[in-house]
């Protein structure tokens, strides 16, 4: 596969309501979207960076930067024998997971078009259908979250994440356990806590959660594993996991019982698959998180969830939940026992909205590869 030519767009969307976690609360996303061409075809990914460098230190004005600077440069013009080799193309440029991600994701959709299959078969998925769960952010008052809730459970959805922080934490999840005793519930702290809240995180043993994630600092695996061994609750770690090192690190520590993957996180799908395979080894249920992405992130984490490690309900849900008008046909749907089912046309298997992109985009970037004429004899 030649990568010609690549651009990027920076849109703006509205989220439906706000999302609060314990780093921030956003409203309107600023969303990088990558689109690869070759031989005809293109293929789409989504840079999952946040606004602020809060969750992970990417941003979307660094991606901005990295990308036009050195990604796009080292990728264009470069004949690669499948998307999965471009990680070690972009392999001298240290970190920004999520920036390369983007390319990287959009060469797996090209790559699937080209050889009309869906991206999951491509993926070598399993599944048809994929369980979904939501995460919800950080409410005003533990009756806002129940009624949050209840909306959530009558949609079908299987699992219930709650965001934490310290002093909206254990009136929350003991407000939710009084009125859901037996529903999946976990709790995303995203590195709230530190080891001094050891007792206090002990008491969280007492709701019967299916995992807390990332209690920690957002780099630490070791003191989560000081921490794991003290909890009942199993522990999920998301932000300390940028690769497979990590994953096996984590593993080998006894720092977490579960691992979300995220694309963005890992840098793509060939590392997440490193990962899944790593962790259907040892016996460490996945799940599929989610950074508020568009149809294409949504679609892409659709694909990855249909490998078979990928056992326990992820963040991915409908579409509706985030956006009144999504930027793919037909919107990502979920079914009443809180399912998606895998789509089955090539590639990421949804129509990309090309018309709406471009109402909402307010900056756009093309790379081309200036090849060298064949001479005509
Ligand atoms: O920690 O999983 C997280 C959103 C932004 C940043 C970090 C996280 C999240 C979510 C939302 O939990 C998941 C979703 O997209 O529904
Ligand atoms: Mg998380």
């Amino acid at each position: 596969m030649r990568i010609e030519k690549l651009i990027l767009r920076e849109i703006h969307l509205r989220l439906k309501s706000p999302f609060e976690t314990s780093f921030g609360r956003i409203d309107k996303r600023r969303i990088l979207l990558v689109e690869a061409f070759s031989e005809g075809i293109s293929g789409w990914g989504e840079i999952t960076a946040g606004e602020g460098p809060y969750y992970n230190p990417e941003t979307v004005d660094a991606s901005w930067i990295i990308f036009c600077q050195f990604i796009a440069p080292l990728a264009v013009g470069q004949e690669i024998s499948a998307a999965s080799a471009i990680a070690s193309l972009l392999a001298p440029i240290r970190g920004h997971e999520m920036t390369k991600a983007g390319l990287e994701c959009a060469l797996w959709d090209v790559e699937a078009r080209q050889k009309g299959v869906p991206l999951s078969r491509l993926l070598v998925g399993e599944r048809d259908v994929i369980p979904c769960g939501v995460s919800i952010g950080i409410h005003d008052s533990p009756e806002a979250l129940l009624t949050a809730i209840e909306r959530e459970l009558a949609a079908g959805y299987q699992r219930i994440k709650i965001k934490i922080k310290p002093g909206k934490d254990r009136e929350y999840v003991s407000a939710v356990r009084q009125r859901f005793p037996r529903i999946q519930l976990m709790v995303d702290a995203n590195s709230a806590y530190t080891l001094a809240d050891l007792a206090h995180l002990k008491s969280f043993d007492e709701f019967g959660l299916t995992m807390i994630e990332q209690p920690l600092a957002w780099d630490d695996i070791y003191q989560h594993s000081r921490l794991q061994a003290e909890l009942r609750t199993p522990i999920c770690l998301d932000e300390s996991i940028h690769n497979y090192d990590h994953a096996k690190a984590a593993i080998s520590l006894r720092a977490c019982r579960v691992i979300n993957i995220k694309l963005g996180r890992v840098g793509g799908h060939a590392e997440a698959k490193k990962i899944e395979k790593l962790c259907r080894g040892e016996s460490i249920p996945v799940w599929c998180g989610g950074m508020l992405e568009t149809g294409i992130g949504r679609a892409h984490n659709i694909a990855m969830s249909s490998l078979s490690g990928f056992v326990m309900p992820g963040d991915v849900s409908a579409s509706r939940r985030y956006w009144d008008e999504d930027i793919i046909d037909p919107e990502v749907m979920v079914g009443p026992s809180g399912t998606i089912r895998v789509p089955v046309a090539p590639g990421i298997g949804y129509e990309v909205r090309k018309s709406r992109i471009e109402t909402l985009t307010v900056r756009e970037q093309s790379f081309e590869s200036r090849s060298v004429a064949v001479p005509v004899i």
